[in-house]
Parts: structure tokens; sequence; C-alpha cells
């Protein structure tokens, strides 16, 4: 069944709609990025640069870092986005957009986020990496989608009563990443732990400047979660979209953040550029091994 025009949108040169990309300008290792302005920060160690564009806030380079294709995109922020980049990347190798037809061979993209996020947890201080091994959606983006298969029941009933999480609120899903991407990407000084993606900077992730909050000791209570070792280590804005959406298509991915503030106790990465700087190589190296 081809699908429409209204459904799956094309710009006149046959590029994707909103990242403005023809299957050719992609490697199957892709980086996403937030910030448009880092696109380069990963770039500029590439050997070879083949492409680049930018539409809106989703700037795309492909090229090669030690001889590896890689295709770094900034994501822009929130899981809105992520809605986006991923179904489009995901339509650049998998739907024919000439016939508009899926494909009958899938091809699998390898997705590494590398992100800032704050931590939750004492213990994991700031400048720290974090690999997310799961993500708890507090956004609800990916309920508009079939995700029985995806989630954690168990973990997500045992949050809901930790945190008496209200019923007007979106349903917390848990996901577990996949263990290919996330094998390539660990080492001794990369923290694991289980990160929390809200829709909001402020509110949704209990920042309070003129608005109170619909629970004040929200945050506090997500802090405490443990779930047989299980804790939320993290808060940030892409996480769950991007473990949830590639399950659901079909690809691998792996989310590394700097944690550049710790909520529980105060602290601001006095250098947060170092810390990103540092990731980017280490990612950049983990990728090309
Ligand atoms: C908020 O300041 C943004 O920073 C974090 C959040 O997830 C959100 O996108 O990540 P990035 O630095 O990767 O954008």
């Amino acid at each position: 069944m081809s699908i429409k025009h209204s459904e799956l949108i094309l710009n006149p040169d046959g590029s994707i709609y909103h990242l403005n990309l023809r299957p050719e300008h992609i490697a199957t290792d892709i980086i996403f990025v937030g910030d448009q302005y880092r696109v380069d920060k990963v770039t500029k160690h590439f050997d070879t640069i083949e492409f680049t564009t930018q539409k809106r806030e989703f700037k795309t380079t492909t090229g090669t870092y030690k001889g590896k294709r890689l295709t770094v995109i900034s994501t822009g922020i929130g899981p809105d986005n992520i809605d986006i980049v991923l179904n489009e990347l995901d339509a650049l190798v998998n739907i024919d957009l000439e016939t508009r037809q899926v494909k009958e061979k899938h091809t699998q993209l390898n997705i590494t986020r590398i992100g800032t996020s704050g931590s939750l947890q004492a213990d994991i201080p700031v400048n720290s990496f974090l690999l997310s091994s799961h993500s708890i959606d507090l956004n609800g983006m990916l309920l508009s989608y079939q995700v029985e298969e995806i989630a954690h029941q168990e973990i997500e009933e045992a949050f809901i009563k930790h945190t008496n999480w209200s019923k007007r609120k979106s349903y917390p899903l848990v996901i577990a990443n996949g263990k290919s991407l996330e094998e390539r990407l660990l080492s001794e000084k990369v923290f694991t732990g289980m990160t929390a993606t809200a829709g909001g900077f402020y509110g949704p992730q209990g920042r309070v400047l003129r608005l109170p909050l619909q629970d004040a000791e929200l945050n506090n209570k997500i802090d405490s979660f443990n779930h047989n070792g299980i804790r939320v280590t993290n808060l940030e804005m892409e996480t769950s979209a991007i473990y949830g959406l590639s399950k659901l298509l079909g690809h691998n991915a792996a989310s590394i953040n700097a944690l550049i503030a710790n909520r529980a106790n105060g602290t601001f990465s006095e250098d947060p550029g170092k810390v990103v700087a540092d990731l980017i190589i280490y990612t950049l190296d983990k990728l090309a091994e």
C-alpha cells in the first residue's frame, strides 16, 4: 500500500519534509545532539565531510571519523522533535520514497545521543558520563503508539506507587534499552541508570521560578525510587522518546549524557563545555572501534 502524500511529506527535491535529507545523505551510524551548534563540535574531528544541510533546528552533517562513516544530527529540544527526527530517518531507510511503500528488507540504524543532563543522585557527581540502561517517559509522546510490548509494567507500577503519581498526568512508561550499542559505548568511566525524560525544563523537571508545582515533593520521591537496584539517575528531555521509537521501529539506540548539574546537592559544572567536548571524543572513539 502506498503511503499518502499528506502522511509522508517530501520536498520538491525529493528530500524528507523537516530534515531536508535524501536516503544517500545518511550513514547507518547516527549521532544525535540537541544543540545545532554542537554538530560542528562533533564533526570538526572528522577526517572528511561529504554532506551538510540545515532546516529549522535540524542540522545534519555526514562524513568519516577514523574511516567510519557517521551522520551527526541536531534534534533541538524535547521528545516532540525526536518523534519527527526518528520517524523521518526511519522513512529514509525503510520506505521507498518513490513508490511510497515500506521496503521488504529492513535497515537497522545505530543511534547514539550525546546529551547533557542533570544528575539526581548525590553519588553521581557533575562532570561524569552516564549511559541510560532504562528510561522512564514522563511526557506522554510515546503513548500515541502501541507501546505495550516495550513497556516494563512492574517497574512502572512500583514508580506510580512510590511517587503517588497523579492520574491526571501521562502514564510513566518504562523502557529498557537494547544491549548491542550500549556494550560498544560502556567502560569503567561511565555510570548507568534509568533516565527520566520530561516534556519541559521547568515545572516538568520540578523547577520553581514563579509557578507552584502540582507536587512539590515529586523530585524527592523520584530521587528515592529504587526498584531492585534500578534508580532514576538523571533528568533530561529526549532519551525515552529515542529508546521507545527505536525499539518500535527496530533500531539500536544508546543515550550517553554529560552530567553538567547535580540536582541532589545543587552543584553545576565549572566547565560544562569541557565535559561535553570530552564526551564527544569518548563517544567518537568508541563508535569507530
Ligand atoms: C535543555 O536545556 C536541553 O538540554 C538537555 C535537555 O535534554 C534539553 O534538550 O540536552 P541537550 O544538551 O542534549 O539538548
